[in-house]
């Protein structure tokens, strides 16, 4: 059963979490939207998502978690599809629902967080929460490796010099795919391939992406993770 948003219609979308890559997602493309929202800053793994309210929100317990009206989702993801094609009038990230475009923008979209995100958590899990998911070189090994070859597919996919994945409009899928980047190179310490720093850097200087930055990650969510940028 899915419990009942508890915003009305036409109250600001509220959202729930910050301090990761993966809340980092909502908040950087509602930021791109400009659209105002209402932001509950609770971060994962401290009495902040223990609170009978966000518990009777999400009996699953993870961050992101958006609520918009009569729309409740989870999954960092279909979050930024859903406030894409809702606040399509504040600017365009997604290619038109149905078209060739947005079919091979969600390919991208199902790639970084399958491919990339998913490997990811990976390395997470068994690196960084031993405690939680127990240790395991092997795990973490292999999935770097699987991360470098998903990396040198997207380097594949920028190589003729286009600005972005679908060409020279930033898109959902490239906010995906530079939060993995990000998480890969900040959390796992992993070296990109040379190729991808141009796309890097054009997508860091987003003021959108400082904006988020900044609104994601408070000190104490990156005390909370031991490093200077997302997990
Ligand atoms: N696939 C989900 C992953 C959500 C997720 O695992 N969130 C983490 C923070 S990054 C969380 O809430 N963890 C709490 C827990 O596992 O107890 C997404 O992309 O939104």
């Amino acid at each position: 059963m899915t419990p009942t948003p508890s915003t009305a219609p036409g109250d600001p979308p509220r959202l729930w979490g910050v301090g990761t890559g993966r809340t980092l997602r909502p908040i950087w493309l509602l930021h791109e939207l400009d659209v105002a929202f209402e932001l509950r800053p609770i971060l994962t793994r401290t009495a902040s998502m223990q609170t009978p309210e966000f518990q009777a929100l999400s009996g699953r317990g993870k961050i992101p978690l958006l609520e918009d009206g009569d729309v409740m989702i989870g999954e960092s993801a279909a979050i930024v599809l859903y406030l894409a094609d809702r606040f399509r009038d504040r600017g365009v990230f997604a290619p038109e629902p149905g078209t060739p475009e947005r079919a091979q923008h969600d390919e991208l979209c199902w790639f970084a967080m399958t491919e990339m995100d998913a490997i990811l958590y990976t390395i997470r899990r068994h690196e960084g929460l031993p405690e939680i998911y127990g240790a395991s070189r092997v795990a973490v090994e292999a999935a770097r490796e699987y991360f470098l070859r998903s990396a040198a597919e997207m380097e594949r996919r920028l190589s003729d010099g286009r600005s972005y994945l679908q060409g020279d409009e930033f898109s959902v899928a490239d906010l995906l795919l530079k939060t993995c980047l990000d998480w890969a190179v900040m959390v796992c310490k992993i070296e990109l391939p040379a190729a991808l720093g141009g796309y890097f850097g054009l997508v860091s200087a987003r003021p959108a992406y400082t904006l988020a930055m900044k609104t994601n990650f408070p000190p104490e969510a990156l005390a909370a993770l031991g490093v200077g940028g997302p997990s």
